[in-house]
């Protein structure tokens, strides 16, 4: 059985003319949403810190409560022999412990947080503070206030029916009256 003429010459090249052309126009608006999605990663990584997390820590989620670092006396924040203050965090359904930090403004500060039941979410607005926080793993993030203020801070991942109460607060303190609170008024927020 013969085969179907091919249409005209020049028809068919019209045809192959105008599919190139829409795939060129594809191709130029795709290449340059992935130029503005990569100027804005640069961009808010050189001009506001924002980085994706990086640390990779592993933590065994079922006895994080009974020895290491995030047992209960530990979860807080902790001044360093170097003047920067350590902040360890328990996210869990449905709350953070303890449910307010207080920090010293102008002092480096590391959040550290950890996860024993499922995803939470640990963000700071208008900071570069955004990080998941993941079961088994220790969601490691470094900041520094440089003003006194509060920060709300929820708990940006569903993690199940109490998620939307799920939000803690962080309380930035001016630098010369952080040294003398105790540990307690530390998690209390006294004077906030
Ligand atoms: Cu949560």
């Amino acid at each position: 059985m013969a085969e179907a003429p091919p249409g005209p010459p020049s028809s068919q090249g019209s045809h192959r003319e105008a599919i190139a052309a829409t795939e060129l126009r594809w191709l130029i608006a795709m290449v340059g949403l992935l130029a503005l999605m990569l100027a804005v990663v640069v961009t808010t990584s050189l001009a506001h810190a924002l980085h994706p997390p990086s640390n990779v820590e592993v933590i065994d989620p079922v006895t994080l409560h009974l020895s290491g670092e995030f047992v209960e006396n530990n979860l807080g924040t902790a001044a360093e022999p170097d003047g920067s203050v350590t902040v360890r965090v328990l996210a869990q359904q449905f709350g953070f412990a303890p449910n307010c930090l207080e920090v010293p403004a102008g002092t480096a500060v590391k959040f550290r947080l950890t996860s024993p039941d499922v995803i939470h979410g640990f963000l700071l607005i208008d900071t570069n503070v955004n990080t998941m926080v993941v079961p088994g793993f220790v969601a490691e993030v470094r900041t520094r206030f440089e003003k006194p203020g509060e920060y709300a801070m929820p708990c940006h991942e569903f993690c199940g029916p109490g998620h939307h109460g799920m939000w803690a607060r962080v309380l930035v303190v001016p630098k010369d009256q952080f040294p003398a609170l105790t540990a307690i008024e530390r998690v209390r927020c006294a004077g906030g």
